[in-house]
């Protein structure tokens, strides 16, 4: 699965709703840093509404819908309104664009995005040009118990914040996403490589595969579960190659030696690393391996505070395989829980874990933070693939 073919339901959805010249489409534009959708001052000048797939630093893959004003007249204003109310129904995230001190078509718009559970973000825009931007903020939070945010699409000014409240008001379910996505069909065949090693918990399966289990039931696939060693025993009972391949991201390198040519491979955490996390920044921040030397600082970011294993994966293992690569004087930093440091600007990388114990919003701060000092971050699973010399060969 590349990026670009992340396939649209597994997108967040983001409907810019507001009068005709509120400045929907401009807002795009800000947005995304594009000059793509149709803009002018004549109304009506945005027709059906307009869904472009993109990807937002800190949100990941979604679609923007730019919709016609909800306040076009005649016949085929009537029509296009109607298409924005389909628009409204495939809405995970609203933004409603307000610019003027009358709300009552405002106010039925809200209505229908709350009755359908749509968290809506009030944006007065054309900050630059209005005059009552006091007045018309008091008037929706009066009107919507929402305080609205302060935008000029013209200037680009709020726009930052606006990406922010987006990734605030992320729907819960969004992070609920399918794991495997479009990578399996139903009767695939799926291996699973799940080393039980001194890693693994007493007793039970860690949540990532769990998880990945489930999902691959529910997609009817037929699925086998292996420890490392009986890799090739397993293989050689199946009269096909299985069409997946999904290990413990420690096991990459021997697996991706012995496994069939035809079988698709990825790990775990790197199909977790898409659902929880934002696998373009994370892919992005593996390539700073290859730029680190012995005089670089790597951060290790674990969520969870246990109590370090031998050959732990955070502590010894992935500091040994930089090292390796970069020079034995590599200065490494573990840390655990929420004591990620505020100030990231000594560090030439931040490896976070697969965060399977954090929710999708947590993991997206923490890339926010990384983003804002200029720190490329990855995690686990994603470097562990470029240690290995596949991330460019395994299932994104
Ligand atoms: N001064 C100013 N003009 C804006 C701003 N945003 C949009 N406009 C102008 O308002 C008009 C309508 O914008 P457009 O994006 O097409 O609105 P839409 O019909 O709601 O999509 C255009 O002339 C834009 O240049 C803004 O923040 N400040
Ligand atoms: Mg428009």
């Amino acid at each position: 699965m590349s990026l670009t073919s992340t396939p649209s339901s597994n997108r967040l959805h983001i409907g810019i709703f507001g009068r005709r010249n509120s400045g929907k489409s401009s807002l795009i534009n800000a947005i995304t840093n594009q000059n793509t959708a149709l803009i002018s001052d004549i109304a009506g000048t945005t027709t059906d509404p307009v869904y472009k797939a993109m990807e937002i630093y800190g949100i990941g893959p979604c679609m923007l819908i730019d919709t016609a004003g909800f306040d076009d007249e005649g016949e085929l204003g009537a029509l296009r309104v109607e298409k924005t109310r389909d628009a409204l129904a495939k809405t995970d995230v609203a933004i409603l664009v307000i610019c003027g001190t009358d709300l009552t078509m405002e106010a039925e718009w809200v209505t229908g995005l709350k009755k359908q559970g749509t968290p809506v973000i009030a944006v007065i825009n054309k900050a630059d040009l209005l005059d009552n931007v006091p007045e018309l903020s008091n008037a929706v939070q009066k009107e919507f118990g929402i305080t609205p945010l302060i935008v000029s699409a013209k200037e680009r000014t709020g726009i930052r914040e606006l990406v922010d409240a987006v990734i605030r008001r992320l729907p819960e379910d969004y992070e609920k996403k399918s794991i495997t996505g479009d990578l399996v069909q139903e009767g695939d065949l799926v291996l699973l490589v799940m080393p039980q090693d001194i890693q693994a918990p007493k007793g039970r399966l860690i949540l990532p595969q769990v998880q990945t289990l489930r999902d691959l039931l529910d997609h009817k696939c037929l699925v086998m579960s292996v420890t490392t060693d009986k890799l090739s025993q397993a293989l050689a009972t199946m009269t096909i190659p299985p069409q997946l391949i999904i290990t413990d991201s420690q096991a990459f390198a021997e697996v991706w030696a012995k496994k069939p040519p035809e079988s698709k491979l990825t790990s775990f955490s790197v199909l977790m690393a898409a659902v929880k996390g934002d696998i373009t920044e994370f892919t992005a921040g593996a390539s700073a391996i290859d730029r680190l030397t012995e005089h670089s600082r790597v951060l290790i970011a674990e969520a969870c505070t246990h109590v370090p294993l031998e050959e732990d994966i955070g502590r010894v293992k992935l500091p040994r395989m930089l090292r390796k690569k970069a020079g034995s004087l590599l200065t490494v930093d573990v840390v655990s829980g929420p004591n990620f440091p505020n100030d990231l600007s000594g560090y030439d990388l931040i490896i976070h874990c697969g965060a399977c114990m954090f929710n999708r919003r947590y993991v997206l701060s923490r890339i926010a933070k990384a983003r804002e000092a200029g720190v490329p971050i990855t995690n686990y699973g994603v470097a562990l693939a470029a240690l290995n010399g596949i991330l460019n060969k395994i299932q994104l």
